[in-house]
């Protein structure tokens, strides 16, 4: 213990631990000791590899300096906090990030050129962390960073999967899928705590007890059990010493189970469970807004909650205060329904371990949950079936009974006499087998129900909330439209842009207060501006064009219009329906004569996704978009006005290159099908203009920037159903431009037409959901607009200005104060800087 030790001892443990020094001196002498010590390297015989494990453990010291320091101030001030439970965390690459945000970059980049090497290259050598699918993990880690970044006491809590999301190559044309294998040198970004290990249990059955008042008490005895390890994610916030922490856990055999099974001489069963329970943080399941049913699943997801709550609970009892004072110490947000589980076991604990009656209990839940929807999808609602669940968690399946209970009681009190109501409001559905809706369970565990754009908000209340909606009130259900954060999407990714714009505005507060960027709009008028701010823009497209050469063997000028479609592969997103324009804008081409060839614009179509690996609809777009690839970048008759590109293995560093290259970006969902849609944010703050649909987040972008500054066609979400009853019963024929182009490949313009059925098939008048018909002359014309625009470069360049100066509003900060503000009651906890670990 300090307080025993002479006074000596501590005076020379404070000045030990001083934190190190950030000259160029002291951080090449780090380097060079982590190459020679703890890399066990020569320092003359090195590849950029080395050097950026040399890098990374040097950078990685400081991180953690900061994060010991935040979190013993934390623990001493013990304020609020909020708890992030996500099973996605798309953070990318740290060593870029957490050099910007510690403000260390120049020092380091001057440091490591004198010692031979360039930074460029050697953050190159870094691999992503992908543990997430798409625009649900990439938000949880854009919403860190702000966390971080306005000194809130936050913590993450998620998995730590050995494999993150498949790495994805093209094969003939098609998507195949390999393992992502990012552990395989050592990750400086994780501190193992392997001191943090919690035991969770599974199976068994439920004991019923009387207790000495004769109240009865339920035990559950899991039959098996599995250990959570601790894996701590270090996040520093930007021009701050705070720097948050996002929890990991591992899971790994219990020693006590594995060793029963080993002393009786029955190793291949203690072997066996090993396995079992290794197998549970393995793999992320690799489905974006659709929900996959397996047992392993659901597995994962009480796992991690009931973990993640064990340690929440441990540190909120270290503070000695009433349970009621719960609710005023933690906040947990529920990313999606994916973390639903935890409600269930805080009421468990509560009820069950903490002998606190059920009401009380109920009421401590409900005020510490809120819970964040991202789709409306059907296929993405998560149920699970009753019988799965009872055998994994007997205990849990009764809570969530009661909690149904309980709660349709008060339904039916409130409306009397309405079992339709009561049936459609109910936690379980009444199928074969019986089902748990997990998002009514959200619902009702919670405080605060948001959706993640302003249409999107407001859709969930009139559909899948709407009874919740009548019988809570409007207050519970909110609106907290996305953000990302300016940091890694502004300032890292588009270094010239960033240094422009600090120059222009006179600082660099912008980064911390987004709505600065709208001094830029006074800038339009002003030529030399328009002039470096276009020639930044092609910089971008220069570097993008040669990782387009090296990843697809492509040729494509800097000169073209670049167009990008880069995100999840879903037929509601319809990148067929662009392909499908791709090839009318193709064989419009070929129609043409040479005056007339003249006059297109060069454009560059660029693609990239990944398909969930059972979505045999997405896989075949993935086909469609190569084949007519190959056809096209070959035709002598199209030349340099037509490329299409196929980027594969799109990630966050490959979006972190495509994203301030972009000249006009695609958003063209179904209206009301993309909840909000992050990366439309991305492009447009790195003055990129969009073509969209009025759907999710593009509808505020709008509202932001001016009709003038963005291409938007389509129909609304409000005609959708209309125009699928009319499609399906009043026999609305085809578009004809559309029925040309699936004519062409019919014939076999590309490869053989056989492949594409089924594909074609989703088109058929009355099955054709997602409208591509609908829409496509619409879409057609917009693309035509697009085309015009670009010609007047001077108009363009003021167009691309303002939507950069207009993009304030989609910083995560901005979502993360309303979040902190309007649902988790918390305050900023600024860590003052002592200079001690
Ligand atoms: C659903 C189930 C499993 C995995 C992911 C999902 C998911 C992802 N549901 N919604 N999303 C996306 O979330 C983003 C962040 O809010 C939105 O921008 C986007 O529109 C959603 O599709």
């Amino acid at each position: 213990e300090k307080a025993k030790w002479p006074k000596e001892t501590v005076d020379l443990w404070a000045k030990l631990s001083k934190k190190e020094a950030n000259d160029i001196d002291t951080i090449q002498r780090s380097i060079v000791h982590h190459v020679t010590t703890t890399l066990a390297r020569a320092a003359y015989n090195m590849d950029n590899f080395t050097a950026y494990q040399a890098v990374a453990l040097s950078t990685r010291d400081r991180l953690i300096s900061r994060w010991n320091e935040t979190q013993g101030q934390l623990s001493k001030a013990d304020p609020k906090r909020v708890y992030y439970l996500s099973l996605e965390f798309l953070l990318g690459r740290s060593m870029d990030n957490a050099l910007l945000n510690m403000g260390l970059k120049g020092t380091y980049d001057k440091s490591i050129e004198k010692l031979g090497f360039n930074m460029e290259d050697v953050i190159e050598s870094e691999v992503d962390a992908a543990l997430g699918n798409g625009g649900l993990g990439r938000l949880a880690a854009c919403y860190m960073d702000s966390l971080a970044t306005l000194d809130y006491p936050a913590w993450g809590y998620g998995l730590r999967y050995n494999y993150g999301i498949f790495q994805q190559r093209i094969v003939d044309g098609y998507q195949t899928e390999y393992p992502d294998y990012w552990l395989n040198f050592d990750n400086p970004w994780e501190l193992p705590r392997l001191d943090i290990s919690i035991q969770i249990g599974f199976g068994g059955h439920v004991q019923t007890i009387q207790d000495e008042y004769g109240v009865t008490r339920h035990n559950w005895v899991p039959a098996q059990s599995v250990q959570a390890i601790a894996y701590d994610v270090p996040i520093p916030g930007y021009d701050t010493e705070n720097c948050n922490n996002i929890r990991l856990w591992r899971s790994k055999p219990t020693r006590v189970f594995d060793l029963t099974s080993f002393n009786e001489g029955n190793y291949e069963k203690s072997v066996e469970d090993a396995t079992n329970a290794e197998k549970i943080t393995s793999v992320l399941y690799p489905n974006d807004n659709t929900m996959a049913g397996k047992e392993l699943r659901l597995k994962q997801q009480y796992f991690w909650t009931a973990a993640s709550l064990h340690d929440i609970v441990r540190r909120f009892k270290k503070s000695m205060r009433e349970w009621s004072d719960f609710p005023d110490q933690v906040a947990i947000q529920l990313n999606d329904t994916h973390p639903t589980l935890a409600i269930v076991e805080l009421q468990r604990l509560l009820v069950d371990e903490e002998m606190l009656n059920w009401d009380d209990a109920w009421e401590i839940v409900t005020k510490t949950f809120a819970f964040t929807n991202h789709t409306v999808l059907p296929e993405a609602m998560e149920k699970w079936s009753v019988p799965m669940f009872e055998y994994l968690l007997p205990r849990h399946l009764q809570i969530i009974f009661d909690i149904n209970l309980f709660f349709l009681q008060k339904v039916e009190k409130k409306v009397p006499n309405d079992r339709g109501l009561l049936n459609r409001m109910s936690i379980i559905e009444e199928a074969q087998p019986q089902q748990i809706r997990m998002a009514h369970l959200a619902v009702v565990g919670s405080h605060k129900v948001n959706g993640v754009a302003a249409l999107h908000s407001s859709l969930i209340k009139t559909t899948i909330f709407k009874d919740f909606v009548d019988y809570y009130g409007e207050e519970k259900f909110i609106n907290k439209t996305n953000g990302v954060t300016p940091r890694r999407w502004l300032h890292q990714s588009n270094p010239q842009l960033s240094a422009l714009i600090t120059e222009t505005l006179g600082s660099d507060k912008w980064l911390k207060d987004l709505s600065l960027l709208k001094g830029l709009a006074a800038k339009t008028g002003d030529a030399a501006f328009r002039k470096k701010w276009m020639a930044i823009k092609r910089a971008n497209k220069v570097r993008l064009a040669e990782l387009i050469k090296e990843r697809c063997g492509v040729e494509v000028s800097p000169d073209a219009l670049f167009d990008v479609q880069v995100k999840r592969i879903h037929e509601y997103k319809r990148q067929f329906m662009n392909i499908l324009s791709v090839i009318h804008r193709y064989r419009t081409i070929k129609s043409m004569t040479a005056a007339q060839k003249a006059s297109v614009q060069p454009r560059v179509v660029i693609f990239g996704g990944k398909a969930a690996p059972g979505y045999y609809i997405a896989k075949l777009v993935i086909k469609l978009i190569n084949s007519v690839a190959a056809v096209v970048n070959q035709d002598p008759a199209v030349g340099d006005l037509l490329k299409v590109v196929f980027i594969p293995d799109y990630n966050v560093s490959v979006a972190e290159v495509i994203v301030p290259a972009s000249d006009i970006s695609q958003h063209i969902s179904t209206a009301g099908t993309e909840a909000s849609g992050t990366s439309n944010m991305k492009f447009v703050l790195n003055g990129g203009l969009i073509i969209g649909t009025l759907d999710g987040a593009n509808v505020e972008i709008l509202e932001e920037i001016g009709e003038d500054n963005i291409f938007i066609f389509g129909c609304m979400a409000h005609e959708v159903e209309d125009l699928r009853h009319a499609q399906r019963y009043r026999g609305v024929p085809m578009d004809p431009a559309l029925q040309g182009v699936i004519s062409a490949i019919e014939k076999g313009t590309f490869e053989d037409p056989k492949i594409f059925q089924p594909l074609i098939s989703t088109l058929t008048v009355g099955k054709d959901f997602y409208l591509i018909s609908a829409d496509f002359a619409s879409y057609i014309t917009a693309n035509q607009q697009v085309d015009a625009a670009y010609k007047k470069q001077d108009e363009w360049s003021k167009k691309s200005i303002l939507c950069t100066a207009h993009m304030g509003k989609f910083s995560s900060d901005r979502s993360v104060k309303e979040y902190a503000e309007e649902i988790w009651n918390i305050k900023p906890y600024s860590v003052k800087d002592e200079g001690y670990m």
